[in-house]
């Protein structure tokens, strides 16, 4: 903990987000979403834990983790703060983006409000342009049942290619049938293979354009066209942080 990067002096990224994993079995689990969608009530279901809403300290990423056991894994949970986007437009999106983006958690699990479906689904949007190791949780499923809102997991599934599993976290509902699948993931069992986000036609030339300058410098853990969507979208910042993420992997004991 605490490593400075040796060429620039600030806290290394590698090690700000870096979870520890002390045995070949562990695998790291983000949980990611809206506020207010039941990350923390699962989290703290999965690993008996008390996590409280909103606590979400600094940058550090270490105060949100618990561990949950599922056949020959340990799941290393990390609760992420609640987030519209992942724009990086305050410290909870940058958290919740750069932990996506740099600790490249074995598996990412979005927790959707039920009730509000289409709001929601911009974040997971914006998850699975940047990994495809992402499970769609549909939580509060006993509110939109009160509000007579159905929802096709099925078709939600198919529409986004990514697995879908619906949840009650407060009566524990669906949380058994929620981490088989993340733990499917994890082990390769499921390869979900998001459906492509396409954009209008004067976007796609421009990001082409930017593409194929940028696609030989960005370094292979990182998907080339979302990387080219934030340098479309004026965010700079992430260009440095890719290559701060580069140089200090090599120094960092984390590498
Ligand atoms: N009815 C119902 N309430 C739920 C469910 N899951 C969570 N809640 C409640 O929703 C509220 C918010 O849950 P949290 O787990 O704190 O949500 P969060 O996503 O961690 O929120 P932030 O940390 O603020 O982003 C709490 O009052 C929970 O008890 C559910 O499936 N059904
Ligand atoms: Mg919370």
């Amino acid at each position: 903990m605490g490593l400075t990067c040796s060429s620039c002096k600030r806290k290394s990224i590698v090690d700000l987000y870096h979870v520890e994993k002390t045995s070949n079995n562990q695998v790291v689990v983000a949980l990611a979403g809206n506020p207010n969608t039941g990350k923390s009530t699962i989290f703290n279901e999965l690993t008996g834990l008390k996590q409280h809403t909103g606590n979400w300290p600094g940058k550090t990423v270490t105060n949100a983790k618990g561990f949950h056991k599922r056949k020959d894994k340990e799941f290393i949970i990390v609760d992420l703060p609640g987030t519209y986007s992942l724009l990086a437009n305050s410290v909870e999106e940058e958290v919740a983006r750069d932990f996506i983006c740099f600790a490249k958690p074995d598996a990412t699990i979005v927790v959707v409000d039920a009730t509000c479906l289409e709001r929601n689904l911009n974040l997971v949007l914006q998850v699975i342009e940047i990994t495809n190791r992402v499970i769609l949780c549909v939580n509060l499923l006993d509110e939109a049942e009160k509000k007579h809102i159905k929802i096709d997991l099925k078709k939600l599934s198919d529409e986004l290619g990514i697995p879908v599993v619906g949840t009650i976290a407060r009566n524990r509902k669906g949380l058994e049938t929620l981490m088989d699948t993340v733990y499917n993931v994890c082990t390769k069992k499921i390869i979900p293979r998001p459906t492509p986000i396409p954009y209008p036609k004067t976007i796609e030339t421009e990001l082409q354009k930017i593409l194929s300058m940028i696609e030989p410098l960005v370094p292979n853990d990182f998907n080339p066209r979302w990387v080219a969507l934030r340098l479309l979208d004026g965010d700079t910042d992430i260009l440095d942080k890719i290559k701060h993420f580069t140089d200090c992997k090599g120094a960092c004991k984390h590498a």
